[in-house]
């Protein structure tokens, strides 16, 4: 078990078909603690950079298209495991091979329409993250302590 940090992003048919909400909750149910957050227009320049592996595939054109056509949602999610975790959350790349109960399954049709982004290693949590944010907006120091929003001085 590793404390990981996971660069998550909602992409832009996620935010035009209203469903910010309901898939953050999928985060947040699972237990991982939210500790960035920005609403972002993704230029070319950044899409070719998030999306630098893809460079020369056939889909690369339509996936810059897709992610700079309106705003994206980024997130940065701490917990145990939280990169593997969050791929889990997430589902398969295409929502028709994704199992159910998974965002990709539960909210998706198609690969060029898959609703969200995650990061699938340690090291491209690391450079996904430092594209998106300063080090300064993540704000992982907080604790989490609930109790002392149900009883005032905690239990
Ligand atoms: P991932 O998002 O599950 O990590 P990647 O293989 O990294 O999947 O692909 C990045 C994104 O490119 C996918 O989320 C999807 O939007 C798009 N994509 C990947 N493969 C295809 C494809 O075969 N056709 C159309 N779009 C694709
Ligand atoms: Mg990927």
């Amino acid at each position: 078990m590793t404390l990981q940090q996971s660069f998550v992003a909602l992409k832009p048919d996620a935010i035009q078909r209203g469903l910010t909400a309901d898939i953050i909750h999928r985060f947040e149910l699972k237990g991982l603690k939210l500790v960035a957050l920005k609403m972002v227009k993704v230029d070319e320049a950044l899409a070719s950079q998030h999306y630098a592996e893809h460079i020369g595939k056939d889909f690369y054109p339509s996936l810059v298209n897709f992610i700079t056509s309106g705003p994206v949602i980024a997130m940065v999610w701490e917990g145990r495991d939280a990169i593997a975790v969050c791929r889990r959350v997430i589902g398969n790349t295409d929502p028709e091979k994704a199992e159910p109960g998974t965002i990709r399954f539960d909210f998706g049709q198609a690969p060029q329409r898959n609703i969200i982004h995650g990061c699938d290693s340690p090291e491209s949590a690391v450079r996904e993250i430092a594209l998106y944010f300063k080090p300064e907006e993540i704000l992982s120091g907080w604790n989490r302590d609930i109790d002392k929003w149900i009883v005032p001085g905690g239990l």
